[in-house]
């Protein structure tokens, strides 16, 4: 062969060492192919793959901030955590003890699911680095079951888990049982419904969102939080989703205003043919970097 391009590193943007050590990054990615209690559509333990797969092809300099945020930052990427071996009581300790390390390094890790069900032990080790924690969660689903299907860190029950740690504001909800909805009112959380918001201006909702978050910010995406006509592929899509604009705008203002210190992208479940859902996750990601490290 005349011409050979070697395979891109299968590190987050396909960054050269020189960008991608765990010594100089402030970012670290951190797979999380959790897939144990999935109820409907099976495969979100590809997702870490895809969206690895993804950010290699992404443009690396950002056009709003005009800057290439991973020279500004460094972002390392860690081999995959396993998530099959042990009770899943195990595998939620270990996720808790490695992001407890990470924090204590100075890191600021992106966890990439895998399942909602990693969210409560992440935050749970955040807040007990930063006092004064929130969580913002960006989703369709409200996740506040105290169980199900007898299992109390369903990914059914992640927000439930988290709201037993610290309080939360919750954004694009359109999806909760009876239940839930007869809970909420008891429960440390703030819900903005998708219903009044994907249709007012962003100016009427975003400060209000930034307002009931405490100064540090534990960020949770789930990806069925946009309107399935961006990401088709997630395990249980939902109509009347957020749109690309609103969701970064919401985090350029959080970004802004608070101390985001931690995130997880989740839910992603790759499909063949669909690219467009596996890149807006690679996009996204990289775009939060640059609100939350570059403002300007
Ligand atoms: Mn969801």
């Amino acid at each position: 062969m005349s011409s050979y391009t070697p395979a891109p590193p299968s590190n987050f943007g396909g960054l050269s060492e020189e960008h991608s050590q765990y010594e100089n990054s402030r970012a670290v990615i951190f797979p999380v192919p959790l897939e144990r209690t999935t109820t409907y559509e099976h495969g979100t333990r590809n997702g870490p793959a895809a969206i690895l797969a993804a950010s290699g092809n992404m443009e690396l300099y950002d056009e709003e901030l005009r800057i290439e945020t991973y020279r500004k930052i460094g972002i390392h990427t860690l081999p995959p955590i396993d998530t099959m071996n042990g009770t899943l009581e195990n595998v939620l300790a270990e996720l808790r003890e490695a992001q407890r390390e990470l924090l204590d390094d100075g890191k600021f890790p992106v966890a990439l699911g895998g399942e909602h069900s990693l969210t409560p032990p992440l935050v749970t080790a955040t807040a007990r680095k930063f006092k004064n924690l929130s969580v913002l969660q960006i989703d369709a689903h409200a996740d506040l079951r105290d169980e199900y299907q007898g299992n109390p860190a369903s990914h059914a029950s992640a927000m439930r888990r988290v709201v037993e740690v610290c309080p939360a504001v919750q954004v694009g909800i359109r999806s909760l049982s009876v239940e839930e909805a007869k809970a909420i009112p008891h429960l440390r959380t703030k819900i903005y419904w998708a219903k009044d918001i994907v249709r007012a201006p962003l100016n009427n909702w975003i400060a209000k969102v930034v307002k009931d978050l405490s100064p540090n910010v534990y960020l949770t995406i789930d990806l069925d939080g946009f309107d399935p006509s961006l990401v088709p592929a997630t395990g249980t899509p939902e109509p009347g989703g957020l749109d690309w604009h609103q969701v970064i705008s919401l985090v350029r203002a959080v970004a802004r205003h608070k101390k985001i210190v931690g995130m997880d992208v989740v839910e992603l479940l790759p499909q063949p043919g669909d690219h467009a859902s596996d890149f807006l996750a690679a996009k996204l990601i990289y775009k939060c970097l640059g609100y939350i490290f570059c403002k300007r």
